[in-house]
C-alpha cells in the first residue's frame, strides 16, 4: 500500500462538533497553536500551495477543515488554539472547538502536534501533551519552521523542549520546513508506515 500525498483534495468543513462528519477511514488531526504552520504543513505534504488557506495573521483556520488524502485517510486541520488577538468570544469558540474535538470520543488514528521550533512551548502545549499521554492518544511531534534556525540552534531548542514537555517514550519527533520542503519525505513515510495496518 502506498499513499500518494499529491492526491490530496479538499473534502469539507465543520463549524462545530455536531457537523463534523462521521468518517469511514483513518483520520489524522493536526493540532497546535495558531500560526504554528498546520495548514502550511498540509499544503507542503500534498505539494500544493493552493489547498489549505495559510496566513501570516494568526486565526486563519476557523473551522475544522477536512482533506481527503488519496482516498486512504483524512487530515483534519483544526483552528489553532491560543489565538491572542481574537476577541474573547471568538477565542473561546476556537478553543472550545479544539477541546471538544479531543474529548468528544471521536476516534482518530493519530495526532500531529505541531510546535514552532523557535518558541518555548505554551501552557496549552504542555496541557495538550499531558492530555494525550494520559488518554493514550497516539501522536507525532512535529517541529515547524526549521528553515528559521541553524542546526546548532535547532539542537539547542530541542533540548530545551525536552526539559519542558513530557514526551511519551515512544513519541516520534520530526523537524520540518514547509517553506524549504525539509523533512517532508520522512513525515510522509512515517504516516504511511503508521497507517499501514489500518488500511487495506
Ligand atoms: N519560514 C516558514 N514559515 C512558515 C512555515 N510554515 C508556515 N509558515 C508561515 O507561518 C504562517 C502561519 O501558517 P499557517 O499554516 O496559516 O498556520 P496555522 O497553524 O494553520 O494557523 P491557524 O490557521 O491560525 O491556526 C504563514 O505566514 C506561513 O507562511 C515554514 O516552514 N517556514
Ligand atoms: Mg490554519
Amino acid at each position: 500500500m502506498s499513499i500518494d500525498f499529491r492526491k490530496t483534495t479538499f473534502w469539507g468543513v465543520a463549524s462545530d462538533l455536531k457537523s463534523c462528519p462521521v468518517i469511514d477511514r483513518p483520520e489524522i488531526v493536526l493540532s497546535g497553536k495558531s500560526n504554528v504552520g498546520k495548514s502550511s504543513l498540509v499544503n507542503a505534504l500534498a505539494d500544493n500551495k493552493k489547498l489549505a488557506r495559510v496566513s501570516a495573521t494568526p486565526g486563519k483556520t476557523r473551522l475544522v477543515v477536512y482533506f481527503d488524502v488519496d482516498g486512504k485517510f483524512y487530515f483534519a486541520d483544526l483552528p489553532g488554539y491560543g489565538y491572542a488577538k481574537a476577541s474573547k468570544d471568538v477565542k473561546e469558540k476556537f478553543n472550545k472547538l479544539c477541546d471538544q474535538y479531543f474529548v468528544s470520543g471521536r476516534e482518530f488514528s493519530l495526532v500531529l502536534h505541531l510546535l514552532d521550533i523557535r518558541h518555548a512551548p505554551s501552557k496549552d502545549d504542555v496541557k495538550m501533551l499531558q492530555f494525550m499521554n494520559q488518554q493514550g492518544i497516539p501522536y507525532f511531534l512535529v517541529f515547524t519552521k526549521c528553515d528559521k534556525l541553524s542546526r546548532a540552534q535547532m539542537n539547542r531548542q530541542l533540548q530545551e523542549f525536552s526539559k519542558i514537555l513530557d514526551f511519551h517514550d515512544d513519541a516520534r519527533i520530526f523537524a520540518v520546513s514547509a517553506e524549504k520542503k525539509v523533512g517532508l519525505e520522512d513525515l510522509r513515510a512515517a504516516i504511511e508506515e503508521y497507517l499501514s495496518d489500518q488500511l487495506n
